[in-house]
């Protein structure tokens, strides 16, 4: 009850921030793109997480302003890196939009003048979502086919787990599959453990979809993926998510 009511302040107060967590060309070691993630610097609390928060702002409604918040952010962040390094010019935002923020009709125009105010072309935002009890289909297809239209990529944020099902994706208009970090964390070299991520990585290849890992933290992993066709991921191996200071500071070369 205390955070709920406490989430319009905080936005109004700029408690806020946003970290970057780079999304890597596992063979070249280049980023393609950057996931954005949310942290609330709480006056007493301190770190809260985007895990304990984004449910009770869904509860509130709450999650329109945040969401647009972080989403405004996230371009300007981006189209500055594209404008300031010349090998970052093909860098995506990648920013996690809650089902909820797709409700209405009005999402894709709030996503328009995101890009628009930051000048980030939509070739150069992915929206993640995760696929949610919560909201109903109908609401959520013609919005991400709207954002399709734009330009905007979609991808499904950790796929094969919650309410990921083969008859939904058969239906959701999308670009991209994020592999769950459940389903890296468990590779070790064994054809039986590579079993999961193998079939979404061929999944994706019939339906001409793209994949990215989530939560590499080995060398093994991230070669493994590789054996397997997976040729983009993150995860803590390749860099934490941080600050854009932080980011500019270690990876501005790279950038
Ligand atoms: O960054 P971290 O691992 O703590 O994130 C925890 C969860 O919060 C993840 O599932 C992530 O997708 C989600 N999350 C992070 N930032 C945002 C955001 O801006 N909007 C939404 N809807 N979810 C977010
Ligand atoms: O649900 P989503 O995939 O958006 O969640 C991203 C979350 O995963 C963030 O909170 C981020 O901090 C976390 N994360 C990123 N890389 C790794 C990793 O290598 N290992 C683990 N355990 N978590 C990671
Ligand atoms: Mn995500
Ligand atoms: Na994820």
């Amino acid at each position: 009850v205390a955070l709920a009511e406490s989430i319009g302040e905080a936005l109004r107060s700029d408690q806020f921030d946003v970290h970057y967590q780079p999304i890597i060309d596992l063979a070249s070691g280049t980023p393609i793109g950057v996931e954005a993630l949310v942290r609330w610097q709480h006056p007493t609390l301190g770190m809260v997480s985007p895990a304990e928060f984004v449910p009770v702002a869904e509860r509130t409604g709450a999650i329109d302003g945040l969401g647009r918040h972080v989403l405004e952010v996230a371009c300007r962040q981006v189209a500055a890196w594209r404008r300031g390094a010349p090998r970052a010019a093909g860098l995506y935002a990648s920013v996690n939009v809650s089902p909820l923020q797709m409700r209405d009709g009005t999402f894709p125009a709030t996503v328009r003048a995101a890009l628009e105010r930051s000048g980030l072309p939509p070739q150069a935002l992915v929206m993640e979502i995760t696929e949610s009890a919560v909201v109903d289909e109908r609401t959520v297809v013609p919005t991400l086919i709207a954002l399709r239209e734009q330009g905007i990529r979609v991808a499904v944020d950790d796929f094969g787990t919650g309410y990921s099902s083969l008859h939904l994706l058969g239906r959701l208009p999308v670009d991209i599959l994020k592999i769950d970090r459940s389903f890296v964390s468990v590779l070790d070299g064994t054809s039986r453990s590579a079993g999961i991520a193998e079939a979404i990585i061929r999944l994706a290849g019939v339906l001409e979809l793209s994949t990215v890992a989530e939560g590499i933290e080995t060398p093994a992993q991230s070669a493994e993926l590789q054996l397997l066709g997976c040729t983009a991921g993150q995860g803590y191996l390749l860099a934490r998510p941080q600050t854009a200071d932080r980011l500019t500071a270690t990876w501005g070369a790279r950038l």
